[in-house]
């Protein structure tokens, strides 16, 4: 059976847990990083090198890291006429410019403003850091507000890798207790996610 080592709580597991279930894919999950450890171990470490999670291991002991690019090798490998990943070039060039404006740009405030709420403990908590990422992350979410008038998702009117690599932030974003600025398409997206099943059991989770 095709492993995923990685904590639920992880963002970067939840993406992959989502596609897989997007795909209907069976999966045995293995609990890994964070309190769970594991990942300094010498055998995890040749899966990847990285010592980070998600994992996934296949029935042969291949192995591969870096969550997107887990979640494009599961739908070229599984179901490569599936829209999540489109095979039109510019289709499928749309939907990476998404993947990676979502690490390159949005990541890091959503990031800070996480860790200041969530996981960091109190003494810890940079309030001025926080409120500067939160100034960020609202004009990064303008952009995705704009990207959404008249589609039901980031790349049009079918769910795409897109959606599934942003989605972690959609929720966390939706949850957290901090002002937000009011945007409607960016809300509609948000409780479209939360009428699929992938998206409601592996990433609309209590903030942890
Ligand atoms: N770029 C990597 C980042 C992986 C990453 O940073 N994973 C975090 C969890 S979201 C991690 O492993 N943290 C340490 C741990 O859980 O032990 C990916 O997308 O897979």
């Amino acid at each position: 059976m095709r492993k995923l080592w990685g904590r639920t709580s992880s963002s970067n597991v939840m993406k992959v847990l989502w596609t897989m279930e997007e795909l209907g894919l069976s999966y045995e999950r293995i609990d890994a990083g964070g309190a769970f450890g594991r990942t300094k171990e010498p055998e995890y470490r040749a899966m990847n090198p990285m010592g980070l999670v998600p994992t996934l291991q296949e029935d042969d002991g291949w192995a591969l890291w870096e969550s997107n690019t887990i979640c494009r090798y599961l739908c070229i490998t599984y179901a490569p006429e599936s829209g999540l990943y489109p095979k039109d070039a510019r289709k499928r060039a749309e939907v990476e410019t998404w993947m990676d404006w979502t690490l390159g740009h949005l990541t890091a405030p959503m990031v800070t403003i996480f860790f200041t709420h969530v996981r960091l403990p109190e003494p810890e908590r940079d309030w001025k850091a926080e409120a500067k990422a939160r100034d960020e992350a609202g004009k990064l979410w303008g952009i995705i507000e704009k990207k959404l008038e008249g589609q039901r998702f980031l790349c049009g009117d079918e769910l795409t890798l897109a959606d599934i690599t942003l989605g972690c932030w959609v929720h966390r974003w939706h949850v957290m207790p901090i002002e937000r600025p009011s945007l409607p398409n960016l809300r509609r997206l948000y409780d479209s996610l939360m009428t699929r099943p992938g998206f409601t059991s592996h990433v609309a989770l209590p903030l942890s």
